[in-house]
């Protein structure tokens, strides 16, 4: 890989503004949230933002998983490393995420929808747990036609690493085929995450769809069980499941598929396709008083990773780079990185 190039790891999934405010069990129960967990709004939900904002003392972050993460990679990466894509709409929410990609020295390409609001997630945090409550908005209308705007896909072709937010699948899969393919055809990495229990429950088919063509697939230890669950694995172990992730059919014959599991503090799992050895990394140890919150842990992790991916560094060292991400994530409000910047 020339380590010169620009806009190595392109990046897609949908940008959403949080709307985050440390919360209690009263406002969990007002909405029939869990505490730990990802969904999308309903009906039920729709007065969930207005109060976050006037009674909780909201903040208001930039967000949307796979663009915490590509805000992540470019913080480790030379200037001009990645470019993310997804919809927005033309509002005061998607200024504010132009500030925070600004800042974070972030190329994206959105599809901007006059006529539609920028996606909002609200963020209930309660302790170590957070729940999220996803209005997708004009996130819910990016189209293959985006993708192949002359401009949109010379990038495309361009990238040597893809990564994709699995809370794609909800809006737009024949967009996530299509990096899929460029991918595997060109034999450059094809990172997923499977972003939320609710994924691999709700939106099997097109998940199951793009499996042969991951190169890396990353999730947390509530992904692996609800993927095991609805996929009749009829196993629980963590290490069991990353190692039938890691070989299932795959594509690309020239790469090993890789499948890390993160388990919050406990150590993050990694199998390797056709290896019979399960690994396991601990994380970086962090004073819990320096913890702020997690929301955007995951996301960081898959940031360092993706940047070690793109460096062409090795599979440990990697996996290291995720988790010194996600120690600095941790300490920020929301999914954030401190600035000015640490150095690796
Ligand atoms: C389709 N859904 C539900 C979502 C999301 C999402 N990003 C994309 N699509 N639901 C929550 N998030 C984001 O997850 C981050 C934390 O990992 C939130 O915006 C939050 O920044």
């Amino acid at each position: 890989m020339a380590a010169n190039k620009d806009y190595r790891l392109l990046c897609l999934e949908n940008p959403l503004l949080d709307i985050q405010a440390f919360g209690d069990e009263a406002l969990l129960e007002k909405y029939g949230l869990k505490a730990n967990d990802a969904i999308l709004a309903e009906e039920k939900h729709q007065g969930l933002f207005e109060d976050l904002l006037q009674n909780y003392d909201a903040k208001l972050i930039a967000g949307g998983a796979a663009q915490n993460t590509a805000r992540g990679a470019q913080y480790l990466l030379p200037p001009n490393s990645v470019v993310y894509l997804g919809g927005v709409g033309d509002d005061k929410y998607a200024a504010i995420l132009h500030d925070a990609v600004k800042q974070a020295g972030l190329r994206v390409e959105y599809r901007v929808d006059p006529k539609i609001n920028t996606g909002r997630c609200g963020v209930v945090i309660t302790g170590h747990n957070r729940s999220m409550c996803t209005e997708l908005g004009a996130a819910n209308h990016y189209d293959l036609e985006h993708l192949k705007k002359p401009e949109v896909w010379s990038l495309v072709e361009n990238a040597e690493v893809y990564y994709v937010g699995g809370y794609h699948f909800t809006v737009c899969p024949p967009a996530i085929m299509e990096l899929a393919k460029q991918a595997a055809s060109g034999n450059k990495p094809f990172i997923l995450s499977l972003s939320a229990p609710f994924i691999c429950q709700f939106f099997k088919e097109p998940l199951d769809a793009s499996a042969p063509y991951w190169d890396y697939v990353i999730g947390n230890e509530g992904e692996a069980a609800a993927y095991a669950e609805s996929h009749g694995l009829n196993i629980t172990d963590v290490k069991e499941i990353a190692k039938a992730l890691a070989n299932l059919p795959k594509e690309n014959t020239q790469r090993k598929r890789v499948a890390i599991i993160t388990q919050g503090t406990e150590p993050t799992i990694v199998a390797v396709q056709g290896e019979d050895e399960v690994k396991e990394f601990p994380v970086h140890s962090i004073d819990p008083a320096k913890i702020n919150d997690t929301n955007g842990a995951g996301d960081a992790f898959a940031g360092g990773f993706a940047a070690g991916v793109v460096e062409g560094k090795s599979l440990e060292e990697s996996i290291h780079m995720g988790q010194w991400l996600a120690k600095l994530s941790i300490q920020e409000l929301g999914p954030s990185y401190p600035f000015p910047k640490q150095s690796y």
